[in-house]
């Protein structure tokens, strides 16, 4: 049977979905604007599929905000990202608080200026009794980096005589990743990548180990809910064609 005619399902809906956020700046150059301008339609587009991934049923959505290689771009433009955080919760927090909606993060977040830290470590604890989705930003956030991290604290515990060796397990270096508050979403079921490029970029380098890559040519500030049901729909036929004999 034709598959590609069946529409999107509340079965099989991914758990954790993750999202390189790509094309801003791109964006903005195609319309003669600046780049900051990208950045600021592209948190409006991060509200939209939020909203639409809680609706769906996602648990977790990991989304890529920055990462440890931003901080290269020019001064002026990393200053305009570092209040985007305290921006977005000024105008959103009362939509993600009717959303059940709770907010978490991901990556190296000690290293933020102490405003940005401020404004995430208050929606992470103004949200922690929510139930709904998880909304995760990964922020200063490396794949590699994570895991020096995570093998330097393992490696102490040995020395410490904590643990043994033979201790060390994928469960043990999972519970020493960035995303252990995930539990039993940490791993992603479906990772999204904007605006035409295909790589990974070291994003989330261990949980997306078994993860289905989707890859969409829209540029993130044009992204929006039917965008996301067009990758879940995809990740829907992936599976039912897993599941089949063929
Ligand atoms: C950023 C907008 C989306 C496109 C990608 C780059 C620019 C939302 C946040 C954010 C981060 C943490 C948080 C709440 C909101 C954000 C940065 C850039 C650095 F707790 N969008 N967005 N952070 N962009």
């Amino acid at each position: 049977m034709d598959n590609s005619t069946k529409e999107l399902t509340l079965e099989n809906i991914p758990n954790h979905v993750a999202i390189i956020m790509d094309g801003n700046g791109r964006w903005a150059k195609n319309k003669n604007l600046p780049r900051t301008k990208g950045h600021q339609e592209g948190m409006d587009a991060v509200r939209r599929v939020a909203i639409r991934a809680s609706k769906r049923g996602i648990r977790v959505l990991t989304l890529y905000a920055f990462s440890t290689e931003n901080w290269k771009r020019p001064i002026e433009e990393v200053r305009f990202l570092m209040q985007l955080p305290s921006q977005f919760f000024n105008t959103f927090m009362p939509e993600i608080q009717k959303n059940n909606i709770q907010v978490q993060v991901t990556g190296f977040t000690q290293k933020l200026p102490i405003t940005t830290r401020r404004a995430v470590n208050r929606a992470v604890k103004e949200t922690q009794d929510n139930d709904g989705m998880i909304l995760n930003f990964a922020l200063n956030y490396g794949g590699r980096a994570e895991i020096v991290f995570a093998t330097k604290k393992i490696a102490q515990a040995v020395i410490d005589g904590t643990i043994k060796t033979d201790d060390i397990t994928e469960e043990l270096i999972e519970s020493s990743l960035q995303t252990s508050m995930l539990g039993e979403y940490q791993n992603v079921d479906l990772l999204i990548r904007s605006s035409g490029e295909q790589r990974l970029s070291n994003f989330l380098l261990w949980q997306n180990a078994y993860s289905e890559f989707y890859f969409s040519v829209t540029k993130w500030p044009d992204y929006d809910g039917d965008s996301l049901d067009e990758a879940l729909l995809e990740f829907q036929k992936r599976q039912r064609r897993f599941g089949s004999v063929q």
